[in-house]
């Protein structure tokens, strides 16, 4: 048997921040309730989904004679069923709750059937006769440019004038890339269940991470108040991004049933329709010119990138957007031209999903980084230090004007280098390679800078809701939802610090609009740090009364009061904490407070493309080895080495937890996901068995992973770093390592013409390519 070595998680689990995640025992048990293991109301009925058959054209007639014939159907509805608003887009309009009018996209919902069973109602699904007049579609990013068919502006980051320093460059280096996109496969799918109550109010239980855009999106559908819909959901399996905006159609779907039946409804998707009828990553097509001094450094560069959208603009300009704040990455670009293009396709919308957009931008960084290295014969690693920003050198103005400061990555990449030896790794593959004819070894060191925020202002908020009952033990509650992160987990080790008390005094309960009202998707990365701090702020707040009260019950002064190792002290008075609050209960100290929580500092005028869109940056770094099969295309990857900046980690284990599995995510994205549509549209990659995730004999066989423990030089939560994202774009060198091993059939003089995903086929291609050469 393969034996897999990891070194670090063994120590990050005895360090005694590193509280377990709070659903674990109850995960391993099968005890942890998702929302269809909730107990069912008893007039429940279930719902399916009726989905087009045909890719793009005019909705001429539906025929649900044979739905409704079929036995145990209770109802079907259609966009002419609901009684407000039917466009549920979560910033600018076109996601219609069902088809109307026109087919957008192969396997657009047209319909919903209620029925007795989830069996029948999937069943009578099936029998719905939809005739489409059909258009020929448009399904990839050149035709789309090709037809001017855009879902939003373009929009242009600039520094200098790239296009006039770029022709004095004494290298003008081309290349383009692309990059293809992501199914999420969460593990637990789409689904909602919606149960209403008196008049019309209505509670909709979803697995989502916007519980607030649901409220809001299900009453503008049912035509109410917001103030009748509440929304909620205590852990998602899963979601990635794809449960930010794409929760909400099901949510609708299940509500708008619910309120024409008056009975509970459940509308639990099966895998293979949640694959084709959620977006994914956005693909990518980008072009880059790049300008170069003789030592390889770069001057200017010009680029232009296209995202795949499909047929909607869901929160595509975001992502775009965030796409080309990563062009970049750690690198300083001198005159640039960044041009984002929003490709429109009859294809799913696509939506967010881990990194939204960055991983695309910052590929094109690398993939720039190699090709500068192999036309001018250096060390790739050489390349990037070498264009690394720096603040001495003044080279640390990005293409959207924000100074970079603070920046660990020229440390971080020279910790990493050392410790995972990455000078004498290079010369035992170089000499492996002149050995060995067909088995090739490659070797890439990788960073990644990532901005944390989002670019979207207002949403850098978040509340909180905090109470102390009279046995001493707290209830928090706050805007964020626990998709397996440990969001939750953090805002119990968050609140036990604050009030120094035992984290088994805190429960972090179900997010809920009732509770929290007005809130952010947990997305972005940002979920502890807006959260964290709301959470601190309400804590903040009860302190002071307590404080203030055992100010005046022993005549000492209210600053001197402490929370410390589970009491409440100053001078010589010392009381218990549950004993004090059950006191100051009796004298009638209001112990309830809710929190709020914006992040200082961060703006950016889209108009002129400049700004400080981001509080602050992760940094990490990661160095991989492969072994590729030249014969084949097939690869192994055999070692990963990685260094993350979380900040002062709250949570070493969740910490890196998170850096693993972004990591795997990251690598299979780049690696063996490939997404396929056939020429009609149609995904052919719809369930596990033809889109094929990273499993355990994926995983490198050393995978050692370790945290630049420091505090954050931002006042973040506990001096705390966000870490749901910026790892997954360390698998960026597990694919520089493959264009590695396959250049050095070149002697390193030739840049493989790799796409992504690297699948064994491509990999294959790009061999025979450079031996062309
Ligand atoms: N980790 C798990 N286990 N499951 C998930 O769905 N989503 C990721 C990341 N880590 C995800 C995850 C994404 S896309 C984001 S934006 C962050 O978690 C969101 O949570 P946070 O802000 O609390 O880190
Ligand atoms: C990163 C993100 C998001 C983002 C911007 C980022 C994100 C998200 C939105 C967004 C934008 C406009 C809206 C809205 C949401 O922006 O997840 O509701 O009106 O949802 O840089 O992760
Ligand atoms: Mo994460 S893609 O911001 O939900």
């Amino acid at each position: 048997m393969r034996r897999l070595t990891r070194t670090t998680q063994l120590s990050a689990s005895q360090d005694k921040r590193s509280l377990e995640h709070e659903s674990a025992a109850m995960q391993v048990s099968g005890s942890a309730l998702y929302i269809d293991d909730l107990p069912e109301p008893a007039n429940i009925k279930y719902a399916a989904l009726g989905i087009s058959q045909h890719t793009a054209g005019k909705l001429e007639q539906v025929d649900l004679e044979d739905v409704r014939n079929s036995p145990g159907v209770v109802d079907v509805v259609t966009v002419a069923d609901v009684p407000g608003h039917i466009d549920i887009a979560p910033v600018f309009d076109g996601d219609p709750i069902l088809a109307h009018e026109h087919i957008l996209f192969h396997g657009q919902p047209v319909f919903a059937v209620l029925a007795n069973s989830t069996r029948e109602a999937r069943q009578a699904a099936l029998k719905g006769k939809i005739q489409v007049t059909e258009q020929a579609p448009c399904l990839t990013i050149a035709q789309a440019h090709e037809a001017n068919s855009f879902v939003r502006p373009m929009h242009t980051m600039q520094q200098g004038d790239a296009n006039a320093t770029i022709k004095n460059c004494e290298h003008r280096i081309q290349g383009s890339l692309d990059i293809g996109g992501q199914e999420h496969l969460y593990l637990e799918g789409q689904i909602a269940m919606a149960i209403p109550g008196e008049d019309d109010n209505i509670t909709v239980y979803s697995s989502t991470q916007h519980p607030t855009e649901l409220q809001k999106l299900i009453a503008e559908v049912l035509d109410i108040k917001f103030h009748k819909v509440v929304v909620e959901m205590r852990r998602a399996g899963g979601a990635f991004g794809g449960k930010e905006t794409q929760s909400a159609q099901w949510a609708c779907i299940a509500a708008l049933l619910a309120a024409k039946n008056k009975c509970a409804v459940k509308l639990r998707l099966p895998r293979s329709q949640d694959m084709i009828v959620t977006g994914k990553r956005h693909p990518f097509s980008n072009q880059y010119e790049v300008g170069v001094d003789s030592n390889g450094q770069i001057q200017a560069a010009n680029v232009k990138i296209s995202g795949n959208c499909g047929h909607s603009p869901d929160l595509s300009d975001a992502i775009v957007d965030r796409a080309m704040f990563h062009t970049d990455n750690g690198y300083y670009l001198g005159d640039c031209k960044i041009e984002g293009h929003r490709c429109r396709t009859n294809q799913v919308s696509h939506t967010a999903f881990r990194g939204f957009g960055g991983p695309q931008g910052m590929m094109i960084g690398e993939a720039m980084m190699d090709k500068i290295a192999r036309t001018l014969g250096k060390d790739p690693l050489l390349v990037r230090k070498q264009n690394l920003y720096s603040e001495e050198n003044g080279r640390n103005t990005t293409q959207y004007g924000m100074q970079v400061e603070n920046f660990l990555l020229p440390e971080i990449i020279e910790q990493l280098e050392n410790k995972a030896e990455y000078w004498r790794r290079r010369e035992e593959i170089t000499a492996f390679n002149a050995k060995n004819r067909f088995i090739k070894k490659g070797l890439s060191l990788t960073p990644v800078k990532f901005g944390i925020s989002f670019t979207v202002k207002h949403l850098n908020q978040a509340g909180a809701l905090v109470h102390i009952y009279t046995d001493g033990s707290m209830q928090v509650n706050h805007g964020g939802t626990e998709m397996g992160q440990g969001l939750h987990t953090k805002i119990q080790q968050i609140a036990a610090q604050e009030m120094s008390i035992p984290a088994a005094m805190i429960e972090v309960t179900a997010t809920r609009t009732d509770k929290v009202p007005n809130t952010s998707p947990t997305a972005a990365s940002s979920g502890t740090d807006l959260n964290g701090k709301a959470v601190q702020n309400a804590c903040i707040t009860i302190k002071q009364r307590l404080a203030e009260y055992f100010a005046q019950r022993f005549e000492v002064s209210a600053d001197s009061v402490e929370f410390k190792d589970g009491t409440i002290r100053s001078g010589e008075h010392q009381v218990d904490f549950a004993e004090f609050i059950q006191q100051a209960y009796m004298d009638r100290v209001h112990l309830s407070a809710a929190g709020h929580y914006k992040t200082p500092k961060i703006f950016y005028d889209r108009n002129t493309g400049n700004g400080r869109p981001f509080f602050y940056f992760a940094y990490g770094a990661a160095l991989s080895e492969v072994t590729v099969d030249t014969l084949t295309g097939e690869y192994k990857v055999n070692r990963v080495d990685i260094l993350h900046d979380t900040g002062k980690s709250i949570n070493p284990a969740l910490d890196i937890g998170q850096i693993e599995g972004a990591f795997i995510q990251g690598m299979g994205w780049l690696t063996s996901e490939e997404l396929v549509w056939d020429e009609t549209g149609k995904l052919a990659s719809n369930n596990p068995a033809t889109y094929k995730i990273p499993a355990i004999g994926d995983t490198p066989e050393i995978f050692n992973v370790e945290l630049l423990d420091r505090d954050n030089s931002e006042d973040t939560i506990f001096r705390s770093k966000a870490v749901g994202e910026p790892p997954f774009m360390l698998a960026i060198s597990v694919w520089c390592a493959i264009k590695d091993a396959i250049s050095s059939l070149t002697q390193y003089k030739v840049d493989p013409p790799l796409h992504a995903p690297a699948t064994p086929e491509s990999v294959l291609a790009a061999i025979d390519a450079v031996q062309e050469n």
